[in-house]
This record gives structure tokens, sequence and C-alpha cells, in this order.
């Protein structure tokens, strides 16, 4: 049995997407990073940057995972499945993987500060964030115009980590206008059912229509910039 800590996030369903799809008995935990459970001792414990996801392998002697990349990576290893198992292929895996953890999450995450939470605007950083993300997500409408998937023709880890966040361009204010390969890719695995039951982990997140939700939301979210980068 796996230990799952997370909240509805793009890095949070990254994990149980990968839990979804592998089939794995976990059970869920609700870190509420706006309430900052996630800067609890308790939490800290088991990931020392206080950040969702994580997770504790119980079968593998209370192993604690945490960074979104690492986790499934190690799910990957654990089941041998949604990785390949050629030292080729498995690099291009996390060649795309890495892009995410590095590229797509921190950029979007910053343009989701700046676009949409930071109290005052600053236009100079919302476009040279936006200007980014929308420069990543370029990058894979081009992969995946070579590739039925990031890291080959299999479905696996990649996608997952990519998809998570590449589906909320709307909140980042990025748009993916001329990109259909990315939206082919995106409408896609949007369709598989673990991914959207793992989509609905903790709970299923309807972003803010409404001026008011907006608002709402944005009050919310605010709560995490305290050190907080997405
Ligand atoms: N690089 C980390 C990033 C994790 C992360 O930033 N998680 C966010 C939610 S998407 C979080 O926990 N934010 C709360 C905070 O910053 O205090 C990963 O991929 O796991």
């Amino acid at each position: 049995m796996i230990d799952l800590y997370t909240f509805s996030t793009p890095n949070g369903w990254k994990a149980s997407v990968m839990l979804e799809e592998l089939g794995l008995a976990y059970e869920t935990h609700v870190v509420d990073i706006t309430a900052g459970d996630q800067k609890r001792p308790e939490f800290l414990r088991i990931n020392p940057n206080g950040r969702i996801p994580a997770i504790v392998d119980r079968d593998a002697g209370d192993l604690a995972v945490f960074e979104s990349g690492a986790i499934l990576l190690y799910l990957a290893d654990k089941t041998r499945k949604l990785i390949p198992q050629d030292l080729a292929g498995r690099t291009r895996a996390i060649s795309w993987l890495m892009f995410q953890m590095g590229g797509v999450g921190p950029m979007m995450g910053q343009a989701n500060v700046f676009y949409r939470y930071f109290p005052t605007k600053i236009p100079e950083a919302i476009e040279r964030y936006q200007k980014e993300s929308r420069r990543l997500l370029e990058v894979l409408d081009r992969r995946l115009g070579e590739s039925a998937n990031l890291a080959g023709h299999e479905y696996g880890l990649a996608d997952i980590a990519n998809f998570c966040w590449a589906r909320t361009y709307e909140w980042s204010g990025v748009s993916i206008d001329g990109l259909d390969h990315l939206e082919r890719w995106l409408t896609e695995i949007e369709a598989r059912p673990a991914v959207a039951r793992g989509l609905a982990v903790p709970t299923t997140l309807e972003m803010p229509t409404e001026d008011e939700d907006e608002q709402r939301f944005v009050e919310q979210a605010r709560g995490m910039l305290v050190g907080g980068d997405d």
C-alpha cells in the first residue's frame, strides 16, 4: 500500500494519475496547501521541502519519496511500466520528464503567480513567463509532430508529467493556437479513464468561471505565495 500526500494541483495530479495508470493500491491524504498543512512538522518529516506531492511506500520499509519527477520514476521502476526498459528509450523518457521538471512546471507556475496571484501586476514579468511557457509548449508541439508520444510511440511517465501542466495553459494565460500536435495529444490523454480518475484526486478542481469565483480562488492561492513558486 502507498500513502499519497497531495492536493488538487498539476504536480499533485502527476502522482495520482501515475498511480491510477499503474493500478496500484494507494490511500490519499489531503495536504491543504492553502491552509499551510505542507509546512507542518509531520509532513516535513516526509518531504523536508514542504511541498506536495509526496508518497510513502509502506511495502518498501516506509520509503518516503518527494519531488513529483522522482515519484514518477520510482513508481515506473517499481512496476517496470510506463518507462521504456532499454537504456536509450529510458533516457529519452527521462529527458522529457526533466524538461517538464526544469521548464514547463516552473515557467507555467511563475506565469500563474504573476498573471493570477501576485497583488501587483508587473507586465514585464507576466510577459516573460507567458512567452517562455508558450515557447516550451511549442517545443512539445514539435516533438509531438514527429512522435505519437514524448518518449516515442508508447505513452508513459514523460507524457503524464508534461500533460498535467500543459492542460492548464488557459489558467496561465497562454494560448495554444496553432499547436495542433499538442492539442491532439492533450485530447488523447484527457480521454484516458485512469487520467480522469487521477485528475479527480483528492477532489475535482473546477477552474473559476465567474469574476467573483476567480477572486476567491486567487485570494486562497495567494496564501501559498510565501516562498512558493507554483
Ligand atoms: N518540484 C516540486 C514542486 C512541488 C510544488 O511546487 N508543489 C506545490 C503545489 S503544485 C506546493 O506544494 N505548493 C505549496 C507551497 O509552495 O508551499 C515537485 O515537482 O514535486
